[in-house]
C-alpha cells in the first residue's frame, strides 16, 4: 500500500513542478498587470452614453450597401420617398424645408394629396404637396414624379396646377410635402 501512496506522492509533484515551471511569477504579473490597465483603460474609450445612437441615424439618411445614402430617405432628392406624386420645385433647395415654406412665401390654400409608401415602415402615407406662393419659381430641383396622377381633362386627378391660384399672390415658388395621414 505504501508504495502505491509515494507513487500518487511523486505524480502529484511532478504535476505541480510542471504548472509552476510554465506559469511562471512573471507572468502572473503581466496577466495581473493587463488586467488592471485594460479595467481603468476601457471606461476612457470614447462611446455613446446618451443613448441617442438610434435618434442620430434617424437624422441622417440611411446608407445603403455600397455605402452611399439612400436619395429615398433623402429630402433634397427627388427620389425622396414623400416626393412620389410631386410636381414642382423642392422647397428644401429653395431656403424652405419639407414642410416648411422658404421666408417670403406662404403655403397655398388648396393642394394636391398623393398616397406615398414609407420605406422604413412599409406603411402608406397621405402627402399634401402645398405650393408655396408669393415669390417668382425658385428653380432649383424641379422634381416630377406623379404617381397615381391622371390626365388633364380629369380635373380632381390632375396634379399639373398651380395651387397658389386660391392665395392672394398666385404665384409659384415652390413645394412642400405635408404628411396628412395614414392610407
Ligand atoms: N403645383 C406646382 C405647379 C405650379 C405651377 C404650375 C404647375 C405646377
Amino acid at each position: 500500500m505504501q508504495w502505491f501512496l509515494n507513487l500518487i506522492d511523486r505524480q502529484t509533484e511532478r504535476s505541480v513542478r510542471q504548472v509552476a515551471h510554465s506559469h511562471g511569477r512573471r507572468s502572473l504579473v503581466a496577466r495581473l498587470g493587463v488586467a488592471l490597465v485594460g479595467g481603468a483603460v476601457l471606461p476612457m474609450l470614447p462611446f455613446d452614453r446618451s443613448g441617442q445612437f438610434m435618434a442620430a441615424n434617424a437624422a441622417t439618411p440611411a446608407k445603403g450597401k455600397a455605402g452611399r445614402a439612400d436619395p429615398r430617405e433623402d429630402p433634397t432628392q427627388c427620389e425622396y420617398w414623400r416626393y412620389c406624386a410631386f410636381d414642382g420645385f423642392l422647397c428644401t433647395c429653395c431656403g424652405g424645408s419639407l414642410t416648411q415654406c422658404p421666408p417670403g412665401t406662404e403655403a397655398s390654400k388648396v393642394s394636391w394629396v398623393g398616397t406615398c409608401l414609407n420605406p422604413k415602415d412599409g406603411r402608406h402615407y397621405l402627402v399634401s404637396y402645398n405650393d408655396c406662393c408669393g415669390k417668382g419659381a425658385c428653380g432649383e430641383c424641379l422634381c416630377n414624379n406623379n404617381e397615381r396622377e391622371r390626365p388633364g381633362y380629369r380635373l380632381g386627378v390632375h396634379n399639373d396646377i398651380n395651387w397658389c391660384m386660391a392665395n392672394s399672390s398666385p404665384m409659384f415658388h415652390c413645394t412642400t410635402s405635408i404628411i396628412v395621414g395614414v392610407a
